[in-house]
């Protein structure tokens, strides 16, 4: 079962980096699970906390544009536009006209790829348990 010391905590909030990978759709489905969703980046001090703990691999964010090509959303139904972006340059580029979820890479930056994608791991966020 999720061990509780699998969450981290910054800045109020619980984090799970997974050591599995898989696709948006199926990380977005286990987060919701363990009453948590893909995690929203917001500002510099979010991002630098999540980049610190990427293992220099490739993370699922809670960021899509599935619903409507061009038009990003977070999954918690915070607002995009106009707000704090990462995206690599050239992204997002929607690569093939398929690719609708994004992800975190290792360094930082912020890329488009297909959300069936099954080689990612993903990042979940909570508030603290009440
Ligand atoms: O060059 C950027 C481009 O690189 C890859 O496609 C070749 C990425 N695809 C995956 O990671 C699956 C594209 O999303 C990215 O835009
Ligand atoms: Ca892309």
């Amino acid at each position: 079962p999720m061990m509780s010391r699998e969450w981290e905590y910054f800045d109020g909030r619980c984090y799970f980096f997974s050591i599995q990978r898989t696709s948006w759709v199926k990380a977005k489905t286990k987060c919701q699970n363990w009453n948590s969703h893909l995690a929203v980046i917001h500002d510099a001090a979010k991002q630098n906390f999540i980049q610190s703990r990427t293992r220099n691999e490739h993370f699922w964010i809670g960021l899509t544009d599935v619903d409507t090509e061009g038009q990003w959303r977070w999954i918690d139904g915070t607002d995009y536009n106009n707000g704090f972006t990462n995206w690599s340059k050239g992204e997002p580029n929607d690569a093939g006209q398929r690719e609708d979820c994004a992800q975190i890479h290792g360094a930082g930056e912020w890329n488009d790829v297909p959300c069936n994608y099954e080689e990612s791991f993903y990042i979940c966020e909570k508030p603290l348990p009440s």
